[in-house]
């Protein structure tokens, strides 16, 4: 059984929740408060170097750290991680978008705004360029959902998973999503996908008990 060191409030985290929750994988969940420092003790960093969650046990003691890293390996061989040449190069665009333009400001922002106290004037400045960016990356996104209703493979895949997780907590960090249609109704089909999770979803203890 995977053991899954998460945090509740991290959208990196909450992408690897719900990707075994739609997959109906049971694990150990073990939750790690980076605020008070916990990815960073001596015995984690021998787990994860960097210091961060989400952070999965493969095997014992065999580590896959990287958020979109765990959604390929977890979802392997299922719809979910496409295995077709071009379905699954454009399912890693879209990662990799993810965490270069989409999760360092929508991320940033939901981290400074909500999580950490006087966060806003700690961070005024970036704030505003966390907004821009933030708001050329949903633009982007917006544009490719007029034409598709998922972004690769033409399904429901973990490229949707990996975007949703930040996309879906704009509004906890101050992005306005009304002049985004688009992604307003891809939030909504996401959500309406059977095995869907919220943020704040755990697996019972019995489940997690039962390997
Ligand atoms: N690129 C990484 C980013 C992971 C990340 O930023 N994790 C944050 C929580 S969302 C963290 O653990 N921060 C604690 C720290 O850096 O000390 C991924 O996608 O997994």
């Amino acid at each position: 059984m995977y053991t899954l060191y998460s945090m509740k409030r991290s959208g990196n985290s909450y992408k690897v929740r719900l990707t075994l929750a739609r997959l109906n994988t049971p694990y150990r969940l073990i939750e790690v408060d980076i605020l008070k420092g916990e990815s960073r003790t001596p015995d984690f960093l021998a787990k994860n170097p960097s210091g961060q969650v989400p952070l999965l046990e493969v095997a014992p003691g065999r580590h896959l750290a990287e958020s979109n890293a765990i959604l390929w390996y977890v979802a392997g061989g299922t719809s979910l991680a496409p295995d077709d040449r071009i379905e699954r190069a454009e399912a890693l665009q879209w990662m990799f978008f993810e965490q270069h333009s989409l999760e360092p400001n929508l991320g940033a922002a939901y981290f400074w705004l909500n999580l950490i106290k006087g966060g806003r004037d700690l961070q005024r400045h970036a704030l505003e360029d966390w907004m821009e960016q933030g708001y050329t990356a949903l633009s982007v996104m917006d544009k490719h959902l007029r034409d598709n209703a998922y972004f690769a493979a033409g399904h429901f895949t973990i490229a949707d998973i990996a975007l949703y997780a930040y996309t879906h907590l704009a509004h906890e960090c101050e992005y306005d999503l009304s002049a985004f249609p688009e992604i307003r109704a891809w939030l909504a089909r996401i959500e309406s996908e059977p095995g869907h999770v919220s943020m704040d979803w755990e697996p019972a203890p019995e489940a997690q008990a039962a390997e």
